[in-house]
């Protein structure tokens, strides 16, 4: 359990901290929003990955604090941008959210307070949810779902294809944005049956009125074809890699 205490610690002395990678608009390569992407640095100097940390977090129920943490951080960063920017900079901003963090966090609320302490609207966020967070407790998701769009934030289903959603929730509950998992997008200029897939994922996302981003373009070539197919957004190593949130606003800036 010694992680677990150091994590306990990290989120209380603030030494987790926020990774941004920029999402672009394929038609016309904007910057429309960064990904948030928690980073913790420990005591001894170690770099964890969250795929690591997150699901110490989600088993101890620290992903509750540390949820809040990242949520807060998040719309800190992007009020501090439009105040530099001297109004709307321009992008929104997107925070990962965890299933168990669904399940015993009160998520709508919280989200609500969040934007409010930070003078931000709603349309301002996005929340990425996996598919796992519909399978544990269809009804009550279902419910947050609901209230988080009345509150004007944008909702992805992270990882998409991967997971255990069946069709009908699918259709049944207020996504916005279907997000290509990179197992099939990173190489599927050189693989029929990953081809194969994300045309079958964006011909759905097109017919049930929803938006796609793919994950993992680690080429131009990958984003120009993923834009060709009708792709909405892209997000990948060849844009950026993930940066601090100075660095992602000279990016903005320099890009945008
Ligand atoms: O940044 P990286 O690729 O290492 O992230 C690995 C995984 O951790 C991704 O699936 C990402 O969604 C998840 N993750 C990153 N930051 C957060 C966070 O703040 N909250 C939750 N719940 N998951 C996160
Ligand atoms: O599961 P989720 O989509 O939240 O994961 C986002 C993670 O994917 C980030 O931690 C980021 O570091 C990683 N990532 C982002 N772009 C690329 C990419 O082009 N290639 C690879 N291999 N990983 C990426
Ligand atoms: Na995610
Ligand atoms: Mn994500």
């Amino acid at each position: 359990f010694a992680i677990e205490t150091e994590l306990r610690r990290a989120i209380e002395d603030g030494a987790m901290s926020l990774a941004f990678q920029p999402i672009v608009d394929l038609a016309s390569d904007r910057i429309m929003s960064f990904e948030s992407l928690a980073r913790w640095t420990t005591e001894s100097g170690e770099r964890l990955s969250p795929a690591d940390f997150i699901p110490v977090a989600e088993e101890s129920g620290l992903i509750v604090p540390l949820g809040r943490w990242a949520m807060d951080e998040a719309a800190r960063t992007l009020a501090l941008w439009d105040k530099v920017a001297g109004g709307h900079c321009g992008v929104r901003i997107a925070v990962n959210l965890s299933a168990i963090q669904l399940q015993r966090d009160h998520i709508a609320a919280m989200v609500r307070e969040t934007l409010d302490r930070h003078g931000l609207s709603g349309d301002r966020l996005t929340l990425e949810l996996t598919e796992s967070a519909i399978v544990g407790d269809p009804d009550r998701v279902t419910r947050t779902m609901r209230e988080l769009k009345e509150i004007g934030t944008t909702l992805a289903m992270d990882d998409f294809g991967t997971g255990y959603s069946n069709l009908a929730y699918l259709q049944s509950l207020p996504i916005d944005v279907l997000k290509i998992d990179r197992s099939f997008v990173t190489e599927m200029l050189g693989n029929r049956d990953k081809l194969a897939i994300v045309r079958a994922i964006l011909s759905l996302a097109q017919a049930l009125g929803m938006k796609t981003t793919a994950e993992g373009i680690e080429s131009p070539e990958l984003a120009q074809t993923l834009g060709a197919l009708g792709c909405t957004y892209g997000q990948g190593f060849s844009c950026s890699r993930p940066l601090s949130a100075g660095a992602a606003y000279d990016f903005l800036l320099e890009r945008n």
